[in-house]
């Protein structure tokens, strides 16, 4: 199979529609130059870095990347380099002591780079707690937007601006795999399975319009989350992303959903588990109640 060609877009909401329209952004180069954007994201391509814009975009906005970390060594480094290349952002790692070295990672990247901190954690807490965390962190620093990401290469890297820009007119920007455009690849048919299960089940009994609801690549207004009372948000897993949903909506928050293509981790294992799925099993019925009182 060879790959698609490679296309053009002006700004963000072009490529928003070329994405729309079944193209993947792995193959779409942006800026105003035309072929100063093409010249950079082949050599970006082939050099394995996907379409890398001649510089990093620059959004005007404070923006924070919250990156969870439990035993990433095998992605770390490489991840942090992907985000810088395509969006100006400080970084947030929040390592909980993972078994692998990660943390000794983060601090050997922090201080290598002026952007970049590390939140080290005694053991594993779950990722809720971390990017609540995280989210602590952007509201006492002053930051605009923050992000949600994996640090598994799962969230293409490139996206990161466009769901910047989205975030001028909604509260909560999703990158979702199950809007017109969106896609998940190298998952086994189980996983598949339980996404969609999970997602279903969320939107049915809660009433969301929403079809990502367990979607970790989102980039909040940190004004509009400083108003919820994140101290009260105990799920950690999927429950954690649905609950956040739930509470945006239920707060008059805009949420978009735009298109990604979710590509399975290259490295290292996932730590999804069946704690984690009983979880949101559980947590959805109790959402649904408290929205009725
Ligand atoms: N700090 C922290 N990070 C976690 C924890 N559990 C998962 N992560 C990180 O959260 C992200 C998502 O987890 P992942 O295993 O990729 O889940 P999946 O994408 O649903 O398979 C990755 O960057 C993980 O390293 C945790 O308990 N603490
Ligand atoms: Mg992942």
């Amino acid at each position: 199979m060879t790959a698609p060609e490679l296309q053009h877009a002006a700004g963000w909401d072009e490529v928003e529609r070329l994405v729309v329209a079944g193209h993947d952004s792995a193959r779409i180069a942006v800026g105003p130059d035309r072929d100063a954007a093409l010249a950079a994201a082949r050599a970006g391509i082939a050099a394995g870095h996907g379409p890398t814009p001649p510089r990093p975009w620059r959004s005007g906005r404070r923006v924070l990347i919250v990156l969870p970390t439990y035993d990433e060594a095998s992605n770390l480094e490489a991840i942090v380099d992907a985000i810088l290349r395509y969006v100006v952002a400080d970084l947030l790692i929040v390592d909980d002591a993972s078994p692998d070295g990660t943390g000794a990672i983060a601090d050997r990247i922090a201080a290598a780079r002026d952007c970049v901190r590390v939140l080290h954690r005694s053991g594993k807490q779950g990722l809720g707690t971390a990017y609540l965390a995280g989210f602590r962190d952007a509201i006492a620093r002053g930051y605009e937007r923050v992000f949600e990401m994996d640090a598994d290469f799962s969230h293409p890297p490139w996206d990161l601006p466009r769901l910047l820009h989205a975030g001028e007119q909604a509260e909560l920007v999703i990158g979702s795999r199950y809007v017109r455009g969106g896609s998940t690849a190298g998952w086994s048919m189980r996983r598949r399975l339980l996404s969609r299960g999970a997602n279903w089940y969320a939107r049915t009994l809660l009433g969301a319009r929403v079809r990502d609801m367990t979607a970790g690549f989102r980039c909040y207004d940190v004004a509009a989350l400083a108003k919820l009372d994140l101290d009260s948000v105990a799920a950690q897993g999927y429950a954690f992303q649905i609950e956040m949903v739930d509470r945006c909506r239920r707060a008059g928050m805009r949420i978009r959903e735009l298109p990604i293509h979710f590509v399975d981790r290259r490295q290292g294992k996932s730590k999804m588990d069946a704690r984690i799925a009983r979880e949101a099993l559980l947590l959805v019925p109790r959402l649904r109640a408290r929205r009725g009182r």
